[in-house]
């Protein structure tokens, strides 16, 4: 049943270490994605499946939330549009592997504590329910009725809705999160932990004080038709890899392409196109005409300088750089921003960056030259203590000439998970609006809480603390994902249960509450067959397109309920029948729900009808719509002036960032090559520039722990592989989730909470 996985992580024999490509995708990648697919899946169900990858008839990418391309902006889909990493999150959930009771017999629960993330994933599909009983050292079966009557009665014998934490991961469809959401706040909690709290949260705290609105404000179309795009902390051709398609195609337009990055990611210097002929065998397009190897967490000083240059160019030719007119109407804030980065202290920037001033001149003159800048960014901006003003300085930049709400233009920071933005928009969030709560409130009847709840980082607190007590997540890996891996595993250890809605075996699993609880449910691909026949499900991408996805595989198990189902019937066994909520109606007809989704959330009426046409429909974005910016205190979008800060690291010491690897999806791991960084069969590596190497003593291949240095308290991971790499000055890189002990829980952005995953403070000692 299993491959010859690896026990530990610790591949001081089996890792292989090669030279770093410069280029991406091409035929390794098609080779890949392919071999993943029969590997997992068979030939035939590869083929069937691969076929309804991203189509209008069949399922939404189960990967990231890059959107597909819409006729009505005059774009059309290819016949496969998908990519390896794609076809790998396929593969890894319609694979034919299986974890049903005979599995859950043979292994106690701490031989599987002993296996690596990888070895859990590879198992395959969970089947049946299993319980832990208290005391117990094995899950075992038990009947899904009896499960939610367990849930139910832990739920009711709390002193308080508070002591309950509820999280969810970015794959729930918008009907299931929509009915978690109101399950949890009938319940009586705001308790509404997650993934996005880790991840884009900087960029909607910020977005919403400076546009209004904290989704990004580009199309696909836009990026086709941009002139310049500069994509920051991202490495698109792993996490994004659709992206680089699109833009090859703004290139040949005529778009410039700058990337700011520590790494030099293979993805952002050449691509080479697995759809078209000259990308599978030719040297590929080059993408960045500009490349800033920018020290981790330079990004604030970078925009702040490239606003301070902006401003300056525009005083010695008035009317030449900046949008007065659109300033003036628009905006709110300017006078006190350009104060702000008049007075720039360069000697900060220089240390702050690393970058040759000549180079910021060169790209604060495309900027100025551009007629059409869109600005994409991701987890390298959010996951800093200075993320929040880091982001709000992009914004700055973009409004001082006017780049928003126009064709080819605007701010796109490009989500992760497929639904993560859809679930915020229907309510996943631990402090949602008082316009939807109200209206949640008068649709059902029902009094929802307004108090705040905990998003992830306070969720970690309160079981740690023992105010929490029952936690349930509807997908995702919490105990894998979360920052402080030992305290975080504590905390959850603390609880009373702890239940997880999954596709597939995981850590969390193995580091259980009390009891616990795994209920297994159906993946984005499967047939979901409910009383009122076949059921569809629907998503938001990243840049807020709502459409259908419809699974088209025969289930994993007959056993498995959707996430709607699970949520329905726990309802039912929870608040009993009869109460103002019709939750076996929901179950049987997902109609039902989407009319409600239709008088609730904002932008979504006619919710039904709309998400049934050929690419469903686009939520309305004032900014981008009709350079409207209702959604801010004052109506206006707003500059903002941010203190010049940076990570300052002391002698001796590194950065280090926390990344993915190519061929892993978030927790999940799919195997052990990260093809572009040249990294084979092994993950526990940390990447270091060759000359910081030689002054603190280390050398290529030498084993490592990795101590993290905050507050006063140390946090440690054991025997990385030292690999010379050329990163920025002063900064390293090692592997989420293998890294994530080394995260301070409270070490965490402004105004966001979001962990600080991309700057640690670490130093390098040889194991003992
Ligand atoms: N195949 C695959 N696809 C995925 C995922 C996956 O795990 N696998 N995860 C999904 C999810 S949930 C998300 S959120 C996205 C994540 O997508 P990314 O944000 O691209 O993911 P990371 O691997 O965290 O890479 C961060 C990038 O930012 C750079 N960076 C780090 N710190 C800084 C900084 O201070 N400044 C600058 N300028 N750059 C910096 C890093 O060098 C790296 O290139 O991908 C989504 N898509
Ligand atoms: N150090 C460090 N930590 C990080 C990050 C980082 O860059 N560095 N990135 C952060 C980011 S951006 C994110 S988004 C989080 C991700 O955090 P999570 O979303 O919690 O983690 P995932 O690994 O995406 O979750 C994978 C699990 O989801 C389950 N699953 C998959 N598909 C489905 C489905 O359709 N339904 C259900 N119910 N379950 C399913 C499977 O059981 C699988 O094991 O991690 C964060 N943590
Ligand atoms: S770019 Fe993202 S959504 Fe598109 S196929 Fe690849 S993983 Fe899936
Ligand atoms: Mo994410």
């Amino acid at each position: 049943m299993t491959r010859n996985a690896p026990k530990h992580d610790i591949d001081e024999n089996g890792l292989e270490v090669g030279k770093p490509k410069d280029w991406a995708a091409g035929i390794p990648g098609v080779a890949v994605s392919l071999f993943r697919g029969v590997e997992q899946m068979g030939t035939g169900r590869t083929v069937k499946t691969l076929r309804l990858l991203n189509q209008r008839e069949g399922f939404d990418c189960p990967g990231c939330a890059w959107p597909e391309p819409r006729a009505e902006d005059g774009e059309h889909r290819k016949l496969a549009e998908f990519c390896e990493n794609g076809a790998k999150a396929v593969a890894e959930e319609a694979t034919k592997r299986r974890v049903g009771p005979e599995f859950f017999a043979e292994h106690s629960i701490s031989s599987l504590a002993e296996k690596t993330d990888y070895w859990l994933g590879q198992q395959g599909r969970l089947t049946e329910p299993v319980v832990l009983r208290e005391g117990a050292t094995h899950y075992e079966p038990i009947s899904w009725d009896a499960a939610f009557e367990l849930i139910a009665e832990r739920l009711r014998g709390l002193a308080g809705p508070d002591e309950a934490v509820f999280y969810t991961s970015g794959r729930t469809s918008n009907e299931a999160a929509f009915l978690y959401q109101l399950l949890v706040r009938s319940f009586g909690t705001n308790n509404l932990p997650d993934c996005s709290n880790m991840c884009h949260e900087s960029s909607g705290a910020a977005l919403a004080e400076t546009t209004g609105i904290g989704k990004g404000s580009v199309s696909l179309a836009d990026i086709h038709r941009a002139d310049l795009i500069v994509v920051v902390g991202q490495n698109p051709g792993t996490n994004h890899p659709r992206m680089l398609s699109a833009l090859e195609e703004a290139k040949a337009h005529g778009a410039k392409v700058v990337a700011v990055n520590p790494l030099p990611e293979a993805g952002l210097m050449r691509f080479k196109n697995p759809q078209n002929v000259r990308g599978v065998v030719g040297k590929g397009t080059p993408l960045a005409d500009e490349f800033a190897q920018i020290r981790l967490g330079g990004d604030l000083a970078f925009f702040q300088a490239i606003g301070h240059l902006l401003l300056s160019w525009e005083e010695a030719a008035p009317g030449t750089v900046l949008d007065r007119e659109f300033i003036e109407s628009s905006t709110h804030g300017f006078a006190d921003y350009a104060e702000r980065v008049r007075e720039l202290d360069w000697h900060a920037v220089d240390t702050a960056t690393g970058l040759p001033r000549e180079d910021i001149v060169r790209i604060a003159r495309m900027i100025a030259d551009s007629e059409r800048t869109i600005y994409c960014w991701a987890m390298g901006l959010t996951q800093h203590k200075h993320a929040v003003p880091t982001i709000k300085e992009i914004s700055n930049v973009a409004l001082l000439r006017g780049m928003i709400g126009k064709p080819g233009a605007g701010l796109c920071p490009v989500r992760g998970h497929s639904n993560v933005q859809g679930d915020r928009t229907m309510g996943i969030w631990e402090k949602m609006p008082e316009k939807f709560l109200s209206r949640l409130e008068s649709e059902f009847g029902i009094p929802v809480p307004r108090k705040h709840g905990w998003d992830t980082v306070d969720s970690i607190r309160a079981m740690r603390d023992g105010r929490a007590k029952v936690f349930l997540a509807m997908g995702g890996n919490f105990a894998a994902a979360t920052p402080d891996s030992e305290l975080t595993e504590h905390a959850l250890r603390s609880c009373e249960l702890t239940v997880h809605v999954s596709t597939k075996l995981n850590r969390s699993h193995v580091v259980h509450g009390k009891s616990a609880l795994i209920l297994p449910t159906l993946g984005r691909t499967e047939r979901d067959v409910q009383g009122g026949g076949e059921q569809f499900v629907t998503v938001e991408d990243s840049m807020s397109a709502v459409h259908t996805s419809r699974g088209r595989l025969k289930p994993a198990s007959e056993h498995l309920l959707s996430e709607v189902a699970i949520i329905c019937r726990l309802a039912r066994a929870l608040f009993g029948a009869g109460r103002a909520v019709p939750w076996a109606d929901f179950e049987r007809d997902y109609d039902l729900i989407r009319e409600r989704i239709a008088r609730v959330v904002p932008g979504c009426d006619d919710y039904n009808a709309r998400v049934r046409q050929p690419d469903g429909f686009v939520l309305p974005h004032a900014p981008r719509d009709s350079r409207e910016f209702a959604g801010t205190k004052n109506g206006k979008a707003n500059f903002s002036a941010n203190k010049l800060e940076f990570p300052e690291v002391p002698a001796g010491r590194l950065l280090l960032q926390t990344l993915r690897s190519h061929d892993q999806y978030n927790t999940t791991i799919y195997g052990l090559s990260d093809r572009y960084r040249g990294i084979e069969d092994g993950r526990r590596v940390v990447f270091v520039h060759p000359d910081d190497l030689a002054s603190l003593g280390f050398a290529d291949g030498e084993l490592a722990d990795l101590v993290s240095e905050w507050n006063g308290d140390e946090r440690r991971v054991h025997r990385f592989r030292i690999v010379a790499y050329p990163t920025a000055r002063g900064c390293a890189a090692a592997y989420f989730p293998e890294a994530n002990g080394l995260v301070p829980l409270d070490s965490v952005a402004e105004t966001s909470n979001t962990p600080t995953s991309k700057s640690i403070i670490i130093r390098l000692e040889a194991p003992n």
